[in-house]
């Protein structure tokens, strides 16, 4: 698997399936998660809240997956994640890092080949910058997926340098 870095912005990735850093209720909020749905469109949403009268009645698990289609979006899919909010006194780093692996398993469901994740719980959930980037790379370098091409797009310059220092240290 290629894993490359971009500064950018997610919603404009023409890849297979971007990652929504989503909430737990997937009926959106701020964040990468405004940013999709209002590129999207309402049928991310619809689908959204056909999940919720379906098989997640009590909202997405934190460090869980889910895909719907993407609307407008350049991509075919939109997975969702629930990261978890950042705690300096309990250690969820396995949550942080089950939203990447989960999210490459639905993918594989899927049949993508080429996936565009953002620094899950890097922003409104508060997650150290540096942190969220080691936690993303080392576990979408560990696991096994048929995904060829991952993208992490960051938003911010400090994004982008702790995710370079951690994909290709100097
Ligand atoms: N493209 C790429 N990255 C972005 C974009 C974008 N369009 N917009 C923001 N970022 P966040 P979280 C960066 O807050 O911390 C929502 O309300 C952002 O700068 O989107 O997992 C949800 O509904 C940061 O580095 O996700 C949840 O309630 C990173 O993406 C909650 O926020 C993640 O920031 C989830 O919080």
């Amino acid at each position: 698997m290629e894993i490359t870095l971009i500064l950018g912005d997610i919603t404009e990735q023409d890849v297979d399936a971007v990652v929504n850093a989503a909430n737990s209720s997937l009926l959106g909020g701020g964040g990468v998660d405004g940013a999709i749905h209002r590129r999207g469109g309402p049928e991310i949403l619809d689908e959204c809240r056909k999940l919720r009268a379906a098989q997640y009645g009590g909202g997405l698990p934190v460090g869980q997956a889910v895909a719907t289609t993407a609307g407008r979006l350049p991509a075919r899919w939109v997975i969702h994640t629930v990261g978890p909010v950042y705690s300096s006194s309990e250690d969820r780093s396995d949550r942080l890092a089950s939203c990447y692996r989960e999210s490459l398993r639905v993918a594989d469901q899927l049949g993508v080949t080429s996936i565009a994740f953002p620094a899950v719980s890097a922003g409104i959930y508060g997650w150290p910058m540096r942190d969220a980037a080691r936690i993303a790379v080392e576990t979408v370098r560990a696991t096994s997926t048929q995904v060829t091409d991952a993208r992490f797009v960051l938003f911010t310059d400090d994004a982008y340098a702790a995710f370079q220092e951690t994909l290709a240290p100097r």
